[in-house]
């Protein structure tokens, strides 16, 4: 049955008493869905990917970021050059007196709530180097060792805390960083309807430039994405809801309902109805 797969400390952590492991996904490959006895943080640098998360898709890419907690159900599918960084941490095993439970607060995801966070680059360069100490430091056994690992964790939260947003809120990001606001436009686009030509001139850059990095950054291009993220939504909308195929298509960011079920079956395997069906 899947789901069963449950991960274990013993075989991510180098001893008993580790309380923080790096483990560099270079590149994540597809990886079933799964639980853990410890739990994540799961920071993306690069490429795209599907990640199921609680049995709702995804889409992710550079600059994502997700608090994964052990008993929280996910995995990896279609991944494209998908690179990022796994802190995987016991809370039990932390030992310096600090409310760790209040860093490490993620709001229970109810069904439907949305759990994506997004880094800006400001933060994704200094939370590099973090986890470049970390992982350095976190494989060795020593007390003093071990105290500068969690202090060095203690120090990516905070930063995290201090550097993240939601799509939903990119009010807090710096005019300049051009990519993150496209980003939270396109993660919101669902929303409000997306306008590229306009994005561009508010932010004085060429289509092309926008395109180009976008790209460079992400391993697809824009409209592959624009895609993709109504592909997961029509996902969550086909199996949450009662509304027909049609209305879920336009909703999604389809004119033409034909054209949906092509590009949905291309992108899952399975048509529309067939994947409603799988859940009924
Ligand atoms: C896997 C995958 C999982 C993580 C383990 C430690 O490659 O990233 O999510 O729990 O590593
Ligand atoms: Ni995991």
């Amino acid at each position: 049955m899947p789901g069963q797969l449950i991960l274990k400390k013993a075989d991510f952590f180098a001893s008993d008493a580790q309380p923080v492991a790096v483990a560099d996904r270079y590149p994540q490959n597809v990886f079933a869905e799964h639980t853990h006895d410890f739990c994540e943080l799961v920071v993306v640098w690069r490429g795209n990917g599907l990640h199921m998360l609680n049995g709702r898709p995804w889409r992710i890419t550079c600059g994502d970021l997700f608090y994964i907690r052990a008993e929280d159900r996910h995995g990896y599918e279609s991944v494209h050059e998908l690179v990022l960084h796994n802190i995987i941490y016991c809370p039990e095993r932390l030992a310096l007196n600090v409310d760790w439970a209040d860093l490490l607060h993620n709001p229970a995801m109810p069904d439907g709530s949305d759990p994506r966070w997004r880094l800006s680059s400001q933060g994704m360069a200094q939370v590099r180097q973090i986890i470049g100490q970390l992982e350095h430091e976190s494989p060795k056994t020593d007390p003093l060792s071990r105290c500068l690992s969690e202090s060095l964790f203690l120090q990516l939260l905070i930063t995290l805390r201090r550097h993240r947003y939601r799509v939903a809120d990119a009010t807090s990001l710096r005019e300049g960083e051009t990519l993150d606001l496209l980003m939270a436009a396109l993660g919101n686009s669902l929303d409000e309807p997306f306008d590229f030509k306009l994005f561009c001139h508010h932010h004085q850059v060429t289509e092309r430039q926008m395109r180009a990095l976008f790209r460079q950054q992400t391993g697809m291009t824009l409209n592959q994405y624009l895609r993709q993220l109504g592909i997961c939504q029509a996902q969550y909308l086909l199996r949450h809801s009662e509304l027909l195929i049609s209305e879920i298509a336009a909703q999604c960011g389809f004119e033409d309902s034909n054209y949906f079920s092509v590009v949905f079956t291309k992108e899952t395997g399975v048509t529309p109805r067939l994947w409603r069906q799988r859940f009924r």
